[in-house]
């Protein structure tokens, strides 16, 4: 596959270059440009987060310049801009790591994390510090803190009820375009089709997708509202994103501003996961108001599908043996 091969190619530069860097630390009064790109609106509360308690954190030692909507790089080619030096910081995800390092797609699986604490917790702990690792070494990039991106639910235009994976049956479902989320398209017995975060709402306008999922959240915020019908309370993942940044960027700070960059996207991950947290509780009864129909399915239906199939899956043959179990016993 095309992909593959480039983003081997990334890992065989880093890997490479990193022998002949020797990182330079940063001037007393020059500060590190720190430019995130992200497909999120302005107006998601982790952009929130990271424009408001982020950046004013790193302000006395960085000069922090987030782009979102995806003005500076399409959603997906963000790690791979990091990497060749392009970018310094993005809010990546499990399946976008995926692509590199095929284990990561555990965490994006369905049914995996139980909620925000769970999340937060494996992200913290020590079976996840290899990862971490491997993502520093390989790609050159740093895993900071994780953030709340909220449970994924499925959000259509068409009014046919849904009780069961098996009512999915035909219904284009939008998915980001990569491997693990068009796996998990088929794994909620959908039709996936894939396309970038921008260009859902028109998808959905025009009918070229019959829906898309996304956490409550996002759907106000993306006003999917104003162009589907339904939100089926499916919670088929927990989902997250990592606050990543360019470890050649990271390492021309002295110890202690590190330190504060740190603490600075840890505050930002914590913020930003309370504020959808709350979100999530309140928003069923805004949809509702809008027209929407918002119901639970057989969520037991959807959960063992889905599981079985990840189990039987190629994606699972990538995973650490024993994993799963630790996971779940977190
Ligand atoms: C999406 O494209 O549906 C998604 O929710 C995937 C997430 O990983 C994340 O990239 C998110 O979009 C964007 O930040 C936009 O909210």
């Amino acid at each position: 596959m095309k992909t593959q091969v480039t983003r081997r190619g990334v890992i065989a530069a880093v890997a490479a270059t990193s022998l002949m860097v020797i990182a330079g630390v940063a001037g007393a009064q020059e500060k590190l440009k720190l430019r995130l790109s992200a497909p999120s609106s302005v107006t998601d509360q982790r952009a929130v987060a990271m424009t408001t308690v982020f950046g004013p954190a790193v302000a006395d030692f960085a000069t922090f310049e987030p782009h979102w909507n995806a003005e500076l790089f399409k959603q997906g080619t963000e790690l791979e801009a990091i990497s060749r030096g392009n970018l310094e910081m993005s809010i990546a995800s499990a399946q976008e790591l995926a692509e590199f390092f095929p284990e990561f797609s555990i965490f994006a699986s369905a049914y995996l994390h139980r909620d925000a604490a769970h999340q937060k917790k494996v992200f913290e702990s020590d079976l996840f510090k290899p990862f971490k690792k491997m993502v520093e070494d390989k790609l050159g990039v740093k895993l900071l803190s994780v953030m709340y991106l909220g449970r994924r639910q499925l959000n259509l235009r068409t009014d046919k009820k849904i009780n069961t994976p098996e009512d999915m049956a035909g219904i284009k479902l939008r998915m980001p375009g990569s491997e693990s989320w068009m796996f998990m398209g088929r794994a909620l017995g959908a039709n996936p089709t894939p396309m970038a975060f921008t260009e859902v709402y028109t998808g959905l306008q025009t009918g070229a997708i019959d829906g898309q999922d996304n956490p409550l959240p996002t759907d106000k915020d993306a006003k999917f509202y104003e162009v589907t019908k339904q939100i089926v309370l499916t919670s088929h993942l927990v989902d997250l994103n990592y606050i990543t940044i360019s470890k050649k960027a990271f390492d021309k700070l002295s110890p202690a501003n590190q330190a504060k960059l740190q603490k600075a996207a840890d505050d930002a991950a914590e913020s930003g996961r309370q504020k959808q947290l709350k979100l999530e509780d309140e928003l069923v009864q805004f949809f509702k108001d809008k027209g929407l129909q918002v119901y639970t399915p057989n969520v037991d239906a959807f959960r063992s599908k889905a599981q079985k199939m990840y189990l039987e899956s190629d994606l699972s043959k990538a995973w650490p043996k024993g994993l799963i179990e630790k996971i779940n016993a977190l």
